[in-house]
This record gives C-alpha cells, sequence and structure tokens, in this order.
C-alpha cells in the first residue's frame, strides 16, 4: 500500500469520515464510564493529554511506571469494552495497510486541549512487536512528529486530520514519534479537542 513515511507504514485519509457520528457517540459512552483523566509519569509529571481506555487491556502510568492493566484504577472495575464500531474499523485499517490478522486487545483514548502534547517516544509496553499499531485522529488537526530508531534522530512532520488513520507496523513499529503542541481551534462536530484512538494488541 502507500508507505510514504517509511516501509511498514500506512496513511488512510479521512477512513473514518462514513462513521464519524457512531466513532463519537462510542467514544462518549466509554468516557461515561471510565472517564478522561491526566496521569501522571514515573518521573512525577503530570500528562497534558488526557486519557482513558476501552478493550481488554489498558495502557496506564503513574509512579509505579508505564504499564497496561485489566482494570481502571479510578473505577476498580474492568475497563468498557472495545466497541464494535472501534473494532471494525481498526482491523479494516490494519487488514488495507497489509495486516489482515491484527485482532486489537486495547484502545487508549487520548484527549488533546490546546497546548496538549505528547513528547517523542516509543511504544514498548506490548508484548509482541509484530503487531501493528492503528491510530485514529478525530477532531482538530494536528501535527505529528515521526522520528527514527533513536531518539535524536530527525524527525518528520505528518499533518493529521479528522477521520485519518495511521498504520505503524513492521520495521517502524518501534520508531520514536510525538504529537507538537495543538493550536486552539473549534471542530464542527468534535468541538474544542483532538481524539485520539491507538488500537494495540497488548497481550
Ligand atoms: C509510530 N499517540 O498514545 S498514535 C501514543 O496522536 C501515541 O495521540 C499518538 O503515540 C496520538 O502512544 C498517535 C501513533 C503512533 C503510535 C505508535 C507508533 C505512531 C507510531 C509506533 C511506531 C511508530
Ligand atoms: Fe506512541
Amino acid at each position: 500500500l502507500n508507505d510514504d513515511f517509511g516501509p511498514g507504514t500506512a496513511v488512510l485519509r479521512g477512513y473514518a469520515r462514513d462513521r464519524e457520528a457512531a466513532i463519537m457517540d462510542a467514544l462518549f459512552a466509554v468516557a461515561a464510564k471510565s472517564h478522561f483523566r491526566h496521569m501522571v509519569t514515573p518521573g512525577g509529571f503530570r500528562m497534558s493529554v488526557a486519557m482513558t481506555n476501552c478493550g481488554s487491556f489498558g495502557w496506564v502510568t503513574d509512579r509505579k511506571g508505564y504499564r497496561y492493566t485489566a482494570v481502571d484504577p479510578e473505577t476498580n472495575g474492568i475497563w468498557p469494552a472495545m466497541p464494535e464500531v472501534f473494532m471494525d474499523l481498526a482491523r479494516e485499517a490494519a487488514t488495507m495497510a497489509g495486516y489482515p490478522n491484527f485482532v486489537p486487545d486495547a484502545c487508549l483514548i487520548n484527549r488533546y486541549e490546546p497546548g496538549a502534547r505528547l513528547s517523542l517516544h516509543q511504544d514498548k509496553n506490548e508484548k509482541d512487536f509484530d503487531e501493528p499499531i492503528v491510530s485514529v485522529s478525530l477532531g482538530l488537526p494536528a501535527v505529528f512528529l515521526f522520528g527514527g530508531m533513536e531518539r535524536s534522530d530527525k524527525t518528520t512532520q505528518i499533518p493529521v486530520g479528522h477521520c485519518d488513520i495511521l498504520v505503524w507496523g513492521g520495521p517502524a513499529r518501534l520508531r520514536y514519534h510525538g504529537v507538537n503542541p495543538l493550536k486552539e481551534g473549534s471542530h464542527p462536530i468534535v468541538g474544542g479537542f483532538r481524539f485520539n484512538l491507538t488500537f494495540r494488541k497488548a497481550a
């Protein structure tokens, strides 16, 4: 498929548009059960991005470290089930990108308000790095930073907008990436935020 950003990557512009309303309804239903919260890094910093999860596993961080849990530490119950519209979208996008066997068990939902950012990092808390990651952008546009295998490698800026899907696997799976501070704005459906759904196979 298209690998404009290097081997193992695929960009599906606007792919989620045919179900944007169902996605937003499902997102708010998840967030009504497990609320968005600003987690704390092991170093003690409050993240500017607010997060929640759905699926069998959710990604969390606190003073003890980064990890996946089956239980939401805020509710002490399991994470909300992954909505069918999420699962179908993630599997379709992965198949389009050449990963037909992808069955995610975790969906991290990131909420960016103006100024919120994600500094350069690798996703390394999953068990099997042969599994791809599917990322769905919703709402306000953002600039995604895509680096190399070392933190110091130069980064490419990738603009991402509402309903764009990016898939990362194979040789791209451990590349550094981040998100620039979100600019103010208002999206006609989503309002003053950007949401990002990140589908992974954690276990
Ligand atoms: C490229 N979230 O939650 S996922 C994250 O927009 C995260 O909120 C971003 O990075 C966001 O960890 C976008 C895009 C992504 C995820 C994993 C990757 C890009 C990747 C792994 C390798 C290379
Ligand atoms: Fe990441």
